[in-house]
């Protein structure tokens, strides 16, 4: 059974504005990410660009590559996951992750000059590394919610690192399908204590408290080939996905280079509930 989430976590105050192409982020809107903590571009990536993307998806997905294995069925669908469902596995799947060394499609767009060009501004560096790739599916009538997180509660880092996620769409996603929703401005409030509830994720009770009355929630639809980047300590989260409509994404996380990990009992320290007399 799918587990609902109240629709009123994801009641969107506005839907995101856009820049058009990584050639129209200058000044303002590097500031715009840095004061908000996300920034959207449309037509960021090529048609072209998108659909070899999409080839090499399906293509890791129908289990053309067999050294690669690396994939999360969506709750719903555990016991359809056949290793050779073929190209339906594409509706039976959460996630894949880790397979840009497995599939040049994908790892060019990880890599895409204008994309690494902004990101070199947004980071302060060129000594830029993408630390983790995933390709995240929401099948249609099934695709689970993500719940409210800040994905800096998930990486073996100090809290100073510069993060940056990139979400990519592959699909045309939208409010009904299970696009991004994200806290405007929520970076600015710091780490957010996580708990173990429907995910790895900020409590519910703490997304209405942070939301009102100073911040919106803000609903990110984007065509194929527009993206969000948005910062490590930005909270957001997606909706179930309860329409006919597939929404297939790519997620990339960028660093610069040689930062020293902590443990994750340092991670916790900050982001997890333990000793912090904080109830969810
Ligand atoms: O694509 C989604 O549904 C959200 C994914 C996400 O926020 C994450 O995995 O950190």
């Amino acid at each position: 059974m799918i587990q609902m989430h109240d629709p009123e976590l994801y009641r969107h105050d506005r839907v995101a504005e856009r820049v058009h192409g990584f050639s129209a982020v200058g000044k303002a809107e590097i500031q715009h990410f840095r004061d908000h903590g996300w920034l959207a571009v449309d037509n960021a990536f090529s048609s072209d660009a998108v659909a070899a993307a999409i080839d090499g998806f399906v293509d890791l997905i129908e289990g053309k590559n067999p050294d690669f294995k690396s994939w999360q069925a969506e709750p719903e669908n555990e016991a359809k996951m056949a290793p050779n469902d073929g190209l339906e596995r594409q509706d039976t799947l959460r996630k894949l992750m880790f397979f840009v060394e497995f599939e040049p499609r994908l790892h060019a767009l990880a890599h895409h000059e204008g994309l690494m060009d902004v990101l070199a501004r947004l980071i302060g560096t060129d000594e830029l590394l993408l630390f983790q790739d995933m390709g995240l599916m929401k099948p249609p009538r099934i695709g689970s919610e993500k719940p409210w997180h800040q994905d800096c509660a998930y990486f073996d880092l100090p809290l100073s690192t510069r993060v940056v996620g990139v979400w990519i769409a592959l699909d045309d996603v939208g409010i009904e399908n299970g696009c991004m929703h994200v806290l405007d401005e929520g970076h600015k409030e710091g780490p957010q204590v996580h708990f173990h509830r429907r995910d790895w994720q900020i409590c519910d009770t703490d997304i209405e408290r942070l939301r009102s009355p100073a911040r919106d929630v803000v609903a990110v639809p984007l065509k194929p080939g527009g993206c969000l980047l948005f910062d490590g300590l930005l909270p957001h989260g997606t909706p179930h996905n309860l329409s006919d409509r597939r929404r297939r994404a790519l997620q990339y996380h960028y660093r610069k280079k040689n930062v020293q990990a902590i443990s994750s009992e340092e991670r916790l320290a900050i982001f997890g509930e333990e000793g912090k007399d904080v109830e969810c």
